[in-house]
C-alpha cells in the first residue's frame, strides 16, 4: 500500500464532540488565554487532546518529508561532479537525517514513539512532503531543490520558529539555520552552471527548473479554502502564516532570484501586480497535487520501498546500539 492520505486522525473543528466537565472547561480557558498572551507550551503542560493531536501530525509529516526528502538528492552523491559538490552534498543530506531525529524527537515528548511514526510511514499510512516524490532527473535538480525546495521549506519554516508549542519551535531554530546554507549551496551550484556553464548544462538547470517550480509552490499545501487544519492551527498558534501568504511571499521572493541566475519560470501568467504589491501567477494544478499525497506520484512507490530498505538493512546498526547500551549499563553497575 503506498497511499499517503490515510487519516491517523478524525477530522474536526478542534472542538470536543462531548461537552467539558467544569473543570476541563477551565483548563481550556486557561490554555487558550495562555496562547493569546503568546506563551510557549512545554510537554508537561495541560493541553487539550486536539492540540496534542494536531502536533503530532504535523511533526510527523514534517519528520517523515526530512528522511524521505534524503533519497532524491542521495541518489546523486556518487555522481556529484567534482569532490567539493560531492562533500557538500554529504553534508546537507545528512543535515536533513538529523533534522528528521531532532522532529521525531519533539513529536516523542508528545506521547508518541518514534518506531510508531516509523511504522505509519512504512505502512504507507502516514504523509510526507508531495515535494519528495519527483524524480532527480539530471545534476541540476540537485541545486533546484536547495535553490527552490530548501527555499520555499524556509519561507514555511521560519514562522514555526514561533510556533506555540516549544519543543517544535526549539527544533525549527537551529533546523532554519541550517537550511539557510542548503538553499545558498543549491543557488551557488546553479549560479556556477549558469555563468560558467556550457550551453548544455544551462539548458540542464532550465529544463530543472521548468520540472521544479509547480510542485515547489505545491509544497506549502492547498489553497487556503481548501486547507481543513489552518483555522485552528492558526488559531492555536501552531501555524503563524496561511498557505497561500506563505506561497505568495515564495514567489515574490524567487522571482528576482530567477532574474539574477538569468533562468526561466514556467508560468506565462506571471507579471508584478502593482495594485497587490505582489508577482500574480497562474493557476496550480490541485489535481496532480492530490494525485501525488493520495501516494500516485512518480516516485511514491520508490520512495516507500526505499525507505523500507533502508530500515531492515540497518536493523543490525540498532541491534548492536541497544547491546552497546545494555553492556555499558551492566558495565556501569558493576564497577
Ligand atoms: N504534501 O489543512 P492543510 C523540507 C496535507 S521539509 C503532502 O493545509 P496543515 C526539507 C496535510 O498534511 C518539507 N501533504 O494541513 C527538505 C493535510 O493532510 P492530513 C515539509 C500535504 O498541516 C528540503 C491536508 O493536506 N515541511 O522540505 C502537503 O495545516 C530539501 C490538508 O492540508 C513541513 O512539513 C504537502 N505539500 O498545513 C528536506 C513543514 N500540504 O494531515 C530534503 C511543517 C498539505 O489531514 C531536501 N508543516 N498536505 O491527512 C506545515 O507547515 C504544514 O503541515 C503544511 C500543511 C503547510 C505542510
Amino acid at each position: 500500500m503506498y497511499t499517503q492520505a490515510m487519516d491517523l486522525m478524525p477530522k474536526g473543528d478542534g472542538k470536543p464532540s462531548v461537552p467539558l466537565s467544569a473543570t476541563e472547561q477551565q483548563l481550556l480557558d486557561r490554555f487558550e488565554a495562555r496562547i493569546d498572551d503568546g506563551a510557549f507550551v512545554e510537554p508537561k503542560d495541560w493541553m487539550p487532546d486536539h492540540y496534542r493531536r494536531t502536533l503530532v501530525r504535523q511533526i510527523s509529516q514534517h519528520a517523515h518529508s526530512e528522511i524521505v526528502g534524503m533519497l532524491p538528492e542521495g541518489n546523486w552523491i556518487t555522481r556529484a561532479p567534482t569532490l567539493k559538490r560531492k562533500a557538500i552534498l554529504l553534508a546537507k543530506v545528512q543535515d536533513e537525517g538529523g533534522h528528521g531525529l531532532y522532529l521525531y524527537a519533539a513529536a516523542e515528548t508528545l506521547g508518541v514513539s518514534r518506531d510508531e511514526l516509523i511504522d505509519q510511514l512504512h505502512a504507507g499510512k502516514a504523509k510526507y512532503s508531495s515535494i519528495f516524490n519527483y524524480p532527480t532527473l539530471s545534476w541540476a535538480d540537485v541545486g533546484v531543490i536547495g535553490w527552490l525546495v530548501d527555499g520555499a521549506a524556509i519561507m514555511n519554516q521560519v514562522p514555526l520558529c514561533r510556533c506555540s508549542y516549544a519543543p517544535y519551535a526549539r527544533a525549527m531554530i537551529r533546523i532554519c539555520r541550517e537550511e539557510s546554507f542548503h538553499q545558498r549551496q543549491g543557488y551557488d551550484a546553479l549560479l556556477v552552471m549558469m555563468r560558467d556553464g556550457t550551453p548544455r548544462q544551462r539548458d540542464m538547470v532550465q529544463d530543472a527548473v521548468n520540472r521544479w517550480w509547480w510542485p515547489s509552490l505545491m509544497m506549502f499545501g492547498p489553497p487556503d479554502e481548501a486547507s481543513n487544519h489552518s483555522e485552528q492551527s492558526m488559531r492555536w498558534g501552531i501555524k503563524r502564516i496561511s498557505n497561500d501568504d506563505l506561497r505568495q511571499k515564495f514567489v515574490d521572493a524567487t522571482v528576482q532570484q530567477a532574474k539574477v541566475l538569468g533562468v526561466s519560470l514556467p508560468d506565462p501568467e506571471l507579471r508584478w501586480n502593482e495594485a497587490r504589491g505582489h508577482f500574480d501567477f497562474g493557476p496550480i494544478d490541485w489535481d496532480e497535487f492530490w494525485r501525488v499525497v493520495g501516494g500516485d506520484g512518480p516516485c511514491n512507490r520508490e520512495r516507500l520501498a526505499d525507505r523500507a530498505q533502508a530500515w531492515d538493512e540497518g536493523a543490525w546498526v540498532r541491534e548492536a546500539a541497544l547491546a552497546h547500551a545494555a553492556k555499558s549499563t551492566t558495565q556501569r553497575k558493576a564497577a
